[in-house]
């Protein structure tokens, strides 16, 4: 999707296609790619459905506080057409490198997998000073799935492969779900995973500190957040739901308690409309992405 003057509102009303991207304080890049899921696909779909909501969303908070001076340029799609995946998640890291530190991006997926370039951009660009929230019902710490290792399934060992960032900079946030491969992995390897189960006995507000404590050494932080971190509910359109998740609420109260961090970007993944009922779970993300850009404002 080419984004013209004469597309109809989108973000809001915020989009402005005569910003640069080091004019504007977001940039909106969709990643149509669905190719590296092990279940049901759709995620490609994402960035288009949720940018036409956008435009249907006025530019304030769920608290009533206005985000209109936010300067928002959406560049469209990153297109895998043509490409492989490798050569896709070169092209994607490239792209991302020259928006970290101009502006904030906001990445919309396609699958999780789409995030190894996005991290890896952002960790040779701040190495150990990143801290990365990962809010996921699985933590993507697989070696390989199905003969892929760039499945969807293994964002987190490709990103930490990569030296660049240490697995104790990540924070796994909302988990429940575990692959074997993923146990033997994690024996006698530090990890900072914050259950479902537990986050729901302790409460969010304890386990927001909890990862900044754990976080305390990183300077800037980057949100990767899959929609399944919401349980089927509430995000009934994603290819690997799992039962036991967040409401809805409860993500935007994380967003909330999470907004005094210094994030340098984000990206929401996962979203498959074609599975969706509604759009509820379109317009979670959408949400998501207001609630989350009105921390930058502060
Ligand atoms: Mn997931």
């Amino acid at each position: 999707m080419e984004i013209r003057d004469s597309v109809p509102v989108i973000w809001n009303g915020l989009h402005d296609s005569n910003l640069k991207p080091e004019e504007a304080d977001v940039v909106v890049l969709g990643l149509p790619f669905d190719k590296a899921v092990s279940f049901r696909r759709g995620a490609a779909e994402a960035p288009d459905r949720i940018r036409l909501i956008s435009g249907h969303i006025s530019p304030t908070t769920e608290d009533g506080d206005s985000i209109a001076r936010l300067k928002v340029l959406d560049l469209g799609n990153l297109s895998p057409e043509g490409l492989d995946q490798e050569e896709y998640f070169r092209k994607i890291e490239d792209k991302a490198a020259g928006l970290f530190r101009k502006s904030f991006p906001t990445f919309i997926g396609g699958d999780h997998s789409v995030s190894i370039p996005l991290i890896t951009a952002a960790a040779k660009i701040w190495g150990d000073k990143l801290g990365v929230i990962h809010l996921d019902a699985h933590m993507d710490l697989c070696g390989e799935l199905e003969g892929n290792r760039l499945s969807h399934g293994c964002t987190h060992r490709r990103v930490t492969e990569s030296r660049n960032l240490p697995l104790e900079n990540i924070c796994f946030v909302g988990i429940r779900s575990f692959e074997q491969q993923e146990l033997d992995y994690l024996e006698g390897r530090g990890a900072n995973i914050f259950k479902a189960a537990h986050i729901y006995r302790q409460g969010i507000k304890q386990t927001v500190e909890s990862v900044k404590q754990v976080l305390k050494n990183c300077e800037v932080f980057y949100l990767t957040l899959d929609i399944d971190f919401l349980d089927p509910a509430y995000a009934p359109g994603t290819g690997t739901p799992k039962p036991g998740g967040f409401t809805t609420r409860e993500l935007f109260t994380f967003l909330r308690d999470f907004s005094s961090l210094r994030f340098i970007g984000m990206d929401v993944v996962e979203v498959s409309p074609p599975l969706d009922h509604n759009d509820i779970t379109s317009f979670a993300a959408q949400r998501a992405i207001t609630e989350a850009w009105s921390m930058l404002l502060g």
